[in-house]
């Protein structure tokens, strides 16, 4: 099991997506993320352990390589593409078991963002526990955040980002949110945040990961 999503987590840092990519052209001919996340599957891997121990820590060592200038944005895309691509292939199973959905939350990148695979698996994550996610995408507005929770009536809203420059914008958002909607729910996420942060911007709640928020709104209805 450790061999396989070790393999899968190289496949995720390199960006070799499938066994006919020829990119890394040291990996050519070997089987990809998406054939290694099938054959992990095939193998009874949950794929809980395929995300934490297979696709996270390749895209860490992406992250610190990128931070350190020892590879570039085109390589980082391409790491994405090998990750978003293989997530495809998890998705029946956070979603499988859901037999009427325990509450809808909206969901978006702030906008000036447009990093959404953290977002993504945050989704995921909620739509595996039963929640429905009303996904709003990238750069979302104030505004697309507020028409959403009055066409939806929906109450509990998840804000992502992932520079320090949209940070501000969140801080914005939340503040027109408390100041437009009634009784909303604001949870914030993403890489550069705080609990100090999210407490600073009026936010209700901050977590650093998928988990911590399905246990919040899990509480929520209990
Ligand atoms: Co960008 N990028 N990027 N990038 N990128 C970072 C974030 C950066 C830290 C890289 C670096 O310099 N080391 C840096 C930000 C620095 C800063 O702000 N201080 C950066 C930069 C600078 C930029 C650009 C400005 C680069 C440029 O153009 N010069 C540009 C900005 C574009 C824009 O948004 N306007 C840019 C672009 C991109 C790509 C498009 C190439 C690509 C995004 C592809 C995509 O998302 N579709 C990209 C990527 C992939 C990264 C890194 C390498 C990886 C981010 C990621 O997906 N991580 C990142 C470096 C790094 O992280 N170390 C970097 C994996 C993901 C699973 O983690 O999103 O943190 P994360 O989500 C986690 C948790 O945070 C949490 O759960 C998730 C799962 O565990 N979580 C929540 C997230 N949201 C949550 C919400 C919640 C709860 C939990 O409740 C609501």
């Amino acid at each position: 099991m450790e061999n396989i999503l070790k393999q899968l987590s190289i496949c995720i840092e390199k960006g070799k997506l499938n066994k006919d990519s020829k990119f890394p052209a040291d990996m050519k001919d070997l089987p990809g993320a998406i054939e290694l996340t099938q054959q992990a599957l095939d193998d009874g891997i949950s794929a809980k352990a395929i995300l934490d121990d297979g696709f996270l820590p390749g895209m860490k060592v992406v992250g610190e390589k990128f931070k350190n200038g020892k590879i570039f944005l085109p390589e980082v895309l391409i790491s994405a593409k090998a990750m978003s691509s293989a997530m495809e292939l998890l998705k029946p199973y956070f979603h499988s078991g859901e037999i009427s959905y325990k509450g809808k939350v909206i969901m978006g990148t702030v906008s000036g963002d447009l990093h959404d695979i953290g977002k993504n698996i945050v989704k995921m994550v909620l739509e595996g526990g039963g929640w429905q996610v009303i996904d709003l995408g990238t750069n979302v507005s104030a505004e697309k955040f507020i028409n959403s929770i009055n066409s939806e009536s929906v109450n509990i809203v998840g804000l992502s980002a992932l520079l320090t420059t949209t940070m501000q914008n969140m801080k914005d958002i939340v503040h027109r949110i408390k100041a437009e909607t009634t009784d909303t729910i604001v949870i914030v996420g993403g890489a550069p945040l705080t609990k100090e942060f999210a407490n600073s911007i009026n936010a209700d709640a901050y977590f650093p990961d998928p988990q911590g928020m399905l246990d919040f709104l899990n509480q929520k209805i209990s």
